[in-house]
């Protein structure tokens, strides 16, 4: 079978320009009904018979047959067997990973992440203190797309934070179980452990681990149950199903987002070997089907150069038709009239990686206000960002970093409001809130503020 990939061409100087760049970023999540009649049938399951459900429904889908949650707990001691069995040159890359994404969420939590406060006047003191979520929940994908990477994204900046539990789910059967068959976990389903993945559980400092997965699991670390703590905020990607469940549990916990596929745009000023583009383009590509590469440019040549490059290189890769089916029914090559239109157009579509691959990227770099992610100049690549620059990978797609952030060690805490009114404080603030709870014909607010004051006021008759 000879794959060809040929991302639509498109230029913003032709008069169907944007119909056919709507079309192209055109993405459905539509929700499946099915799917979210079963889900929510699982979590009421797990909600009332606990670990009973989940061994039940590890069985069914996962084809893992065992006889309690305990069989399905991994210790510590996995976690640092799974490191100590590998390879030493993944060993060292995975603690460098992990090392410097520790180090970049300890200058963020440094920079935006701690408490603070300060005194009016008249000694009033107002302030804000961050504290970290208690236990959280992290759900990594079986099979496939099990990424030891996405592992140490979340789990990092959740210990940086000072989240003192973090609870690790992951469909993958370990200790020789028995496999019967099953949908969901293919990979797993075979018994095969995702040492890679324990592995990054010991860099990352994941402290309880099970191996389940699905809605289950995610109901299972939502409610709790005699077996898997209840934990206060879920993250991590999964398929259908996990984000269904996602979805249903938010309100009892907390969740980070819904990811949809992958995204890489280039905006590309022609400076950068073409075959570098290509391979970037491709990298997103590789994840998923579904996934959008768009590459911005303002010189056609080489654009061509890059479609020429795409050909070339798409033979060599192994997932040469995930790749292929990616470009050609989501990816495009957009010829623009100038890099500042080439900006222009980047900030409507708001992608998750941008990578300003220009001899120039700080010119072009203070134009560009909506991505997950910015990458600048040619020697920076996307792959850097999704393994160990020190950023994190999971970030905003389908245009929602119009409006919402990397994942961060801001996700892992919260703030309390501090307020402490001196007396002389209470004077003045006591008036204001009075008038206007009389205003709101709320009594007892007003009282309760009036009774503060150096003279006492006698009560108003409610109006
Ligand atoms: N690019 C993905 C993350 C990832 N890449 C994991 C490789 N491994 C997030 O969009
Ligand atoms: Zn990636």
């Amino acid at each position: 079978m000879s794959l060809s990939a040929a991302p639509l061409r498109l230029s913003t100087a032709s008069s169907d320009f944007e119909t056919q760049f709507a079309a192209r970023l055109h993405w459905s999540s539509d929700t499946d009904h099915a799917i979210e009649q079963r889900v929510a049938d699982i979590l009421r399951d797990v909600r009332t018979r606990g670990d009973a459900a989940v061994l039940e429904y590890t069985a069914r889908f996962d084809g893992l047959q065992v006889a309690s949650m305990a069989a399905l707990e991994l210790t510590q001691a996995d976690f640092k067997a799974a490191f100590d069995g590998l390879p030493a040159a993944q060993r060292e890359a995975l603690q460098s990973a992990a090392r410097r994404v520790r180090s970049y969420h300890e200058a963020q939590k440094k920079a935006s992440g701690e408490s603070w406060t300060y005194r009016d006047e008249d000694g009033t003191l107002l302030g804000q203190k961050v504290t970290p979520l208690d236990r959280v929940g992290i759900y990594v994908p079986g099979g496939k797309a099990a990424y030891p990477s996405s592992l140490i994204m979340n789990a990092v900046p959740a210990h940086v934070a000072g989240v003192s539990e973090i609870i690790m789910v992951v469909p993958t059967p370990v200790r020789g179980s028995v496999a019967t068959g099953g949908s969901g976990a293919a990979t797993a389903a075979r018994g095969e452990r995702n040492e890679l993945v324990l592995a990054a559980a010991h860099v990352a400092g994941v402290t309880r681990a099970f191996t389940i997965g699905g809605a289950q699991a995610v109901a299972a670390l939502a409610y709790g149950t005699a077996t898997v703590p209840k934990v206060d905020k879920i993250t991590g990607p999964g398929n259908a199903y996990v984000a269904s469940a996602k979805k249903h549990v938010f309100g009892t916990v907390g969740i980070d987002m819904i990811a949809g596929p992958s995204e890489i745009l280039v905006l590309a000023d022609g400076t950068t070997p073409p075959e570098w583009v290509a391979m970037d383009l491709f990298s997103q590509a590789e994840h998923d089907e579904l996934a959008q590469s768009i590459l911005l440019c303002p010189d056609a040549a080489y654009i061509d150069a890059v479609q020429a490059e795409i050909q070339r290189l798409l033979p060599t890769m192994p997932r040469a038709a995930i790749i292929a089916k990616s470009l050609n029914d989501r990816g495009a090559l957009i010829h623009t009239r100038d890099m500042e239109e080439a900006c222009a157009i980047s900030n409507r579509i708001a992608p998750e990686h941008l990578e300003v691959s220009s001899r120039d990227p700080h010119r072009w770099e203070p134009l560009l206000k909506h991505a997950g992610a910015i990458f600048l100049g040619a020697y920076t690549s996307e792959s850097l960002g999704d393994y160990c620059a020190g950023p994190n990978h999971v970030l905003p797609t389908s245009g929602t970093a119009r409006f919402s952030s990397p994942l961060g060690v801001y996700d892992f805490q919260k703030r309390s409001s501090l307020i402490e009114v001196s007396e002389a404080g209470a004077q003045g603030l006591g008036a204001v809130a009075a008038e206007l709870a009389y205003g709101e014909g709320l009594q007892a607010h007003a009282r309760a503020a009036e009774l503060r004051l150096s003279t006492v006021p006698p009560m108003r008759s409610p109006t």
